[in-house]
């Protein structure tokens, strides 16, 4: 393990943050009081965290449906989230986003979205205000395989490539879109390869180990801040939760769900955490306690929020941090 101890646990304690914020979500939702659809990232967690564990606020990230991990990881605030997600306007997006739509500038956070692939020219266009602005920032767009097949993906590619843009293309694939199976649906088993197309390396790695997510993202930010350009790392991680709360996912193998369930990323890194001596039961139960008590508190306070006004339905749509 050459990773510093502090970042082990950081990430370890974002991976939990992710797991338990979704678990309460799940039940919240299912109580019927949240508005609208909800997708989690439940099993992905190392994804983010290890990708997000080498950004500042100043790097920016773009996400996708399944935006809750990405968010948190990112560093946007539990109790703003949950505000946001019960539709108040105490919200991060004062009530107008909603679960898909989270969004923080202010940390670099540009926002999931509901249009599969639409983090893709978010994340393309942002890598190039950044190179435009002469800084080293870099820029991530986290899609599913789903969204791979998203022509703007290909469009991005080929002008990240040609302009050198410190842009990381992290495709999550949990070998589903909705119900449609990768295997059905796309024509390589490997994603990435089709990074080659556009003279962009391709990694794949094994998304439940979050060294290896840690590894490859400190590679391709590497290359994007020293202006090498663009990156394409597919995190292979089987889909753990259904696709939307409430999906019986009647359409999947049980065998399949199983193995899926196997290969679940945090206990996995805590059980390497704690052969490694950096964790104990002890410490595990102060991390989820302090979270738990974050939430309690979120929850509450977002429930007791108010709701936008009716007359307010269009403010802040057009305008904010990046103009009219
Ligand atoms: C442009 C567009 N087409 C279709 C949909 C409906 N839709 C929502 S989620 C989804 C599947 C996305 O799959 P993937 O990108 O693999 O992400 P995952 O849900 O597996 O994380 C689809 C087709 C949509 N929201 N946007």
């Amino acid at each position: 393990m050459n990773v510093p101890d502090r970042t082990l646990l950081e990430m370890f304690e974002t991976m939990t943050r992710i797991r338990l914020f979704e678990e309460r979500v799940t039940l919240e939702y299912q109580r019927g009081d949240m508005p609208g659809f909800v997708h989690t990232y439940i099993g992905a967690e190392a994804v983010a965290a290890g990708i997000c564990a080498h950004l500042s606020d100043d790097d920016l990230i773009a996400s996708t449906h399944r935006g809750h991990g990405h968010s948190l990881a990112k560093g946007c605030s539990i109790a703003g989230m949950l505000a946001e997600l019960y539709g108040r306007e105490t919200g991060l997006c004062k009530g107008r986003g909603g679960s898909m739509h989270i969004a923080d500038f202010e940390i670099g956070m540009l926002g999931a979205n509901a249009i599969v692939g639409g983090s893709i020219g978010l994340a393309t266009g942002g890598a190039f205000a950044q190179q435009v602005k002469g800084t080293s920032n870099v820029s991530v767009s986290f899609f599913g395989d789903g969204g791979a097949g998203q022509g703007i993906l290909y469009e991005s590619m080929n002008l990240a490539s040609i302009w050198k843009l410190p842009v990381i293309y992290v495709c999550e694939n949990n070998g589903w879109a909705e119900s449609t199976p990768a295997s059905y649906s796309q024509s390589v088993e490997d994603l990435s390869r089709r990074a080659d197309g556009f003279g962009i390396p391709g990694h794949v790695v094994d998304g439940a180990d979050v060294f290896a997510v840690h590894k490859a993202a400190g590679e391709a930010i590497g290359r994007a801040r020293r202006g090498d350009g663009p990156s394409f790392i597919e995190a292979k991680i089987p889909r753990i939760s259904a696709h939307y709360v409430g999906d019986t996912q009647k359409y999947r193998d049980e065998d399949d769900l199983a193995a899926a369930k196997q290969r679940d990323p945090l206990e996995r890194f805590g059980s390497e955490l704690t052969a490694a001596g950096l964790l104990d039961e002890a410490a595990v139960e102060a991390i989820r306690s302090a979270i738990v008590e974050e939430l309690d508190r979120g929850v509450a306070a977002a429930k007791a929020d108010p709701w936008p006004a009716a007359d307010g339905v269009t403010d802040y749509v057009y305008s904010g941090a990046y103009g009219a």
